[in-house]
């Protein structure tokens, strides 16, 4: 049987691609980690034709049979049920398989992760994934005491996740956006102002403190015309001080900043604590774009801790597709989260995060990152 070899960003893309060209009954040979470019990594798929003779199934059916129950249509009717049920017995062997495998310590080997030799791979792929050490063994631990390796990763998802609310839920009339350089600061504040004046009627201002950069107040005079609000701009913190008062009568003050570095921005810290100062209830949020790899997420979340940041609102999810580094960034650092955005439509592509979505988005991709790798270090070592 002619063997062919398929490639993919991750798992699933690559398992789309064997799927599309040898169809639903392919049998998956191997998966492997391999690089892509320079920097990248990309994932391999070697798999054939279905063997009508009784060929055991290969271990890596599992990530393919996790694959297909994942993008399975709906069951119809019990001749469906009878094919399920041989499925079913080998998704059960290969899991506990894997399980069997993954709870094994000393399988990572290569000495990189220092003094970790009595540790599962599933500790290095989630650092791979931006988990910090202390975080990954605790997780590592719960998934491989569990009897069910997929229902264990979603309860860790679902138990880390701290929500925020909306805008001003808890009494907040001031809110802040730190972050990145282009990470989608002013077009969120521009739907918040929209969404809380439009939709809400409340008396919203908007000062920013971007003052400096080209076309940065034009962009955001365009956006508070078309709402309805009025917009101040303030230079350092005594002119913000000094509009905040001015505006006691506001229900909702969306303050804009500036994405520089943020190791040059010594005021802007200084105005986070005054903010809070001012009222515990203030919200900084960290605008955090999706489609960072996992060493920015924590260089940023780690970077933007002490502009008094308490809450994250992911940005610009609908450009990424593997939202495996959040559950990093979500189990590290106990922030909140606010929203999610999903495009450049102001006002509505913005969702209020909820535990649910969460669930939904992180866990099919944590899966996968765990499944697919575990599986390639398995051939490798064992
Ligand atoms: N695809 C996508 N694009 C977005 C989203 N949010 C913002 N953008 C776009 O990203 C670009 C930068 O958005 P801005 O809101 O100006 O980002 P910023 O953080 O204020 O940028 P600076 O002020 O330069 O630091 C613009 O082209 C936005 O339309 C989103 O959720 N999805
Ligand atoms: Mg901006």
């Amino acid at each position: 049987m002619t063997q062919q070899t398929f490639r993919g960003r991750d798992l699933r893309e690559a398992l789309a691609a064997v799927k599309s060209s040898l169809g639903e009954e392919a049998l998956v040979v191997s998966t492997a980690s391999v690089r892509d470019g320079l920097f990248g990594r990309a994932v391999e798929v070697v798999a054939q034709e279905p063997d009508t003779a009784a060929t055991p199934l290969p271990r890596n059916e599992i990530a393919l049979a996790a694959y297909r129950t994942a993008t399975a249509p709906e069951p119809k009717g019990p001749a469906f049920d009878e094919r399920l049920k041989p499925l079913e017995a080998e998704m059960r062997r290969l899991r506990a398989q894997l399980v069997s495998f993954v709870s094994r310590p000393g399988a990572v080997r290569g000495g990189h992760l220092g003094d970790a030799s009595s540790d599962t791979p599933i500790v290095a792929h989630l650092i791979s994934l931006g988990f910090s050490l202390e975080m990954a063994r605790a997780w590592s631990a719960r998934i491989t005491q569990s009897k069910d390796f997929m229902v264990a990763v979603e309860k860790l998802v679902w138990d880390a996740v701290d929500l925020t609310g909306p805008v001003g839920a808890a009494g907040a009339r001031v809110c802040m956006c730190v972050g990145p350089s282009g990470a989608g600061k002013t077009t969120t504040i521009a739907k918040w102002a929209a969404a809380a004046a439009l939709e809400e009627n409340k008396r919203v201002v908007v000062i920013t403190l971007d003052t400096f950069r080209a076309g940065a107040i034009e962009q955001l005079a365009r956006y508070t015309k078309l709402i309805g609000c009025e917009l101040l701009t303030a230079k350092n913190a005594a002119q913000l001080m000094a509009a905040l008062d001015a505006h006691a009568a506001a229900d909702l003050i969306l303050i804009d900043t500036p994405g520089r570095d943020p190791s040059t921005q010594p005021e802007l810290v200084e105005i986070g604590k005054k903010l809070i100062a001012r009222d515990k209830r203030t919200e900084i949020h960290l605008a955090l774009p999706a489609m960072y790899g996992p060493r920015a997420l924590r260089a940023v979340v780690q970077s933007y801790r002490g502009f008094s940041v308490n809450r994250i609102c992911f940005t610009k999810i609908d450009e990424t597709h593997d939202f495996a580094p959040l559950a990093a960034v979500i189990a590290n650092d106990r922030l909140p989260l606010s929203y999610w955005t999903t495009g450049q439509r102001i006002p509505e592509d913005i969702e209020l995060v909820s535990t649910a979505g969460v669930v939904s988005r992180v866990v099919p991709s944590l899966i996968t990152a765990l499944c697919g790798e575990s599986i390639v270090v398995e051939e490798r070592f064992v």
